[in-house]
């Protein structure tokens, strides 16, 4: 018995030496050691031999089997089948995977096997397994396994924990990953993947509301990128827990991963957004100053808002209404003390040039005098448990039950859901809380199962998804009903690709300077994460900002590609007049400025389109052969032209 604790001792230290996380080793040192499960990370051993399949090449150690897949000529998806066996290939992000090659082989060498196309090389050693990637023209070795692919079986759950390990090198600097707030420069930290309601979130609060598990690496005046195409709970580590390793890991799934190549920042960025799509040409309106709050009501208040905004000469395009417009936040209805006739006020309102966008939620109020939630019911549309019974959870309407957006059949039911709204002269949508988040627990838990367009999953692999997939449903619908007009629609969760189906606001943020700071940085990196239709809430979500923060945070929006003023309920009014002068005439001026440069913010955004180009650039992007720039975050260019410092 002793020496068995003793071996199991060993083990839990070995697997600290080879990168285990500390919460983890905590949990398993507080174990009795007779407790342990014994944790066995399994690693690619020797490859054995290779075989050719069209664009794809399969590698075996004789159990588990490596794909490598030439996609373009400068991109190359790597995937890995622990025994032997593929999941099926379904994707979220990525809905088509091949794109043009022009040519590439494969070659044998003593050492190791090449899979070259005309502008990379992919190297697999034979007697490790470590794959690495060259660009041709310089000899530079991108990026480099420093651990075989490796896997540990997930005893509880089934399947694996994927692990992939890169070399992090001495002058290597990080960029991406989407939803995270602190510094732009990602090397010496590390961070996870699981879309979370964080209210009034910090400096350096992780996770967030979004999962993009994309990152740009930089070295030698060359950038690389890689896409960890995995919705299960996901990890990065850009050399914080060894400084000359770059891990990426998740808690199920597979270890399937994208090298896209640069060698400039903007060619790999470009090139994901080959892979996950660009965002559409947004109405032109959209692009305007949008007035928020939570919330506008009753009716009276909302025109006295649009009519001020013309009393004071100052533009707006939209007005927001928040949960506070349905009756008892039930979507799809109308509060009608409130609002007694929407379509009229709508209509005025247009008159005065001023659009109306809503709040959409998920939870569906449990209620069987209610529309939504009997059709629901009657057709099967609502998330269940393990066990079958229903996903029941506390949102705003109180006890609520949720649409598996991951069903088409729910997608397009959800979508048709809009036609009254659409109807009443609604220009835009507004999907919250749909990380999915729900009062007490946070989420969902684990057992919740869906449908995942058919390949089945809990909610373990699913929770990353769902806020696009609802976001999607609403996009596709509206596309549907309002025929020839686009769609303008905004999402808080996501997941990679989302930028296909929504805008994004920065959630619920604090009026601070600090926060001015942070959503600057947070909106450059969201651009350079694939998701350039971004802005933050213009004044802070909670807390009161004095008249300069709110007319700093104004000058900042002007040149956010998203611009929206928008507080919670119980803060001090917050319109562009409500601070008085100065600040008034300056808010008027910036937003004037806005509306001025319209023409040339509407082409950036159709050179994003069509090309993919950010529409905010760091200036790490910018000279990314200058290091100095791979600190800078405060100074950016909206666009090609214009410099913002
Ligand atoms: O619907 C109310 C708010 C909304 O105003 C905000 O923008 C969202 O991020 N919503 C969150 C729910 C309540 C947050 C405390």
């Amino acid at each position: 018995m002793e020496e068995e604790n003793n071996r199991a001792e060993k083990q839990i230290i070995a697997d600290i030496v080879s990168g285990q996380t500390s919460e983890e080793v905590i949990q398993h040192l507080n174990n009795p050691v007779t407790d342990l499960k014994p944790i066995v990370k399994q690693y690619l051993t020797k490859v054995k031999g290779v075989k050719k399949e069209g664009n794809k090449f399969y590698f075996s150690d004789g159990s588990a089997r490596v794909e490598v897949r030439v996609v373009s000529d400068e991109i190359i998806r790597v995937r890995l089948a622990p025994h032997g066996v593929f999941l099926t290939d379904f994707s979220y992000a990525v809905e088509v995977v091949d794109q043009k090659v022009t040519t590439f082989r494969l070659e044998e060498y003593d050492d190791y096997y090449s899979i070259s196309t005309n502008t990379i090389t992919c190297k697999v050693n034979k007697e490790d397994f470590l794959v690495s990637f060259i660009d041709n023209l310089t000899g530079i070795v991108m990026s480099q396994d420093s651990q075989p692919m490796h896997w540990e079986e997930n005893v509880e759950f089934g399947g694996f924990y994927v692990f992939g390990t890169k070399k992090c090198l001495p002058e290597e600097n990080f960029f991406g990953l989407g939803d995270k707030s602190g510094n732009m420069n990602l090397r010496g930290r590390k961070f996870q993947n699981w879309n979370t309601d964080a209210y009034s979130f910090g400096w350096d609060q992780d996770p967030l509301y979004r999962t993009i598990p994309f990152y740009i690496g930089i070295h030698q005046a060359a950038s690389y990128g890689i896409f960890f195409d995995n919705t299960f709970r996901s990890y990065f580590d850009f050399g914080k827990e060894n400084h000359d390793k770059t891990s990426f890991w998740a808690d199920g799934g597979e270890l399937q991963y994208y090298y896209i190549h640069g060698p400039h920042m903007m060619d790999v960025l470009k090139r994901y957004q080959t892979l996950t799509g660009t965002h559409q040409l947004p109405p032109k309106w959209a692009l305007g100053f949008h007035q928020c709050r939570w919330s506008y009501y009753p009716e009276n208040k909302v025109r006295e808002i649009a009519e001020n905004f013309r009393a004071n000469q100052i533009p707006c395009d939209a007005i927001y209404l928040d949960i506070d417009y349905m009756d008892g936040y039930r979507c799809f209805t109308w509060n009608k003390k409130y609002f007694p006739d929407p379509k009229k006020m709508i209509k005025d309102l247009l008159n005065i040039g001023m659009k109306t966008v809503v709040m959409i939620d998920p939870g569906i109020k449990v209620d069987d005098n209610y529309w939504v939630f009997k059709e629901g019911k009657e057709n099967n549309y609502f998330c269940r448990r393990s066990d079958d019974y229903f996903m029941e959870g506390h949102v705003w309407p109180g006890r609520c039950q949720f649409p598996d957006f991951t069903n088409p059949t729910v997608r397009e039911w959800w979508g048709g859901l809009y036609k009254e709204l659409v109807e009443l002269g609604v220009a835009g949508v507004w999907n919250d809380m749909n990380e999915p988040a729900v009062f007490g627990t946070g989420t969902f838990p684990n057992d919740v199962r869906h449908d995942y367009d058919g390949y089945r999953g809990s909610h373990r692999k699913a929770h990353n998804v769902y806020g696009m997939q609802m976001v999607r449903s609403t996009y596709d619908g509206l596309k549907k009903l309002m025929r020839n007009k686009r769609p303008f629609t905004i999402t808080r969760a996501g997941y990679s690709g989302m930028q296909r189906y929504a805008c994004v606001w920065t959630g619920d943020n604090v009026a601070t300077w600090e926060h001015l700071k942070l959503g600057n940085i947070q909106c450059q990196r969201m651009s350079i994460s694939g998701v350039p239709f971004c802005g933050t809430d213009i004044g802070g979500f909670s807390g009161e900002p004095d008249g300069e923060l709110f007319t700093r945070w104004i000058q900042l929006g002007t040149f956010s590609p998203f611009m929206r003023a928008h507080s919670a309920g119980d803060t001090a009014e917050r319109e562009p007049w409500s601070f008085g002068e100065p600040f008034t005439a300056i808010n008027r001026k910036f937003i004037e400025l806005r509306y001025r440069l319209m023409p040339y913010i509407y082409s950036v955004f159709w050179e994003h389109y069509k090309h993919g180009f950010p529409i905010l650039r760091p200036l790490a992007m910018l000279e990314q052969e200058n290091i100095s720039n791979h600190f800078r975050q405060d100074e950016f260019t909206f666009g090609d032209k214009i410099l913002v410092c």
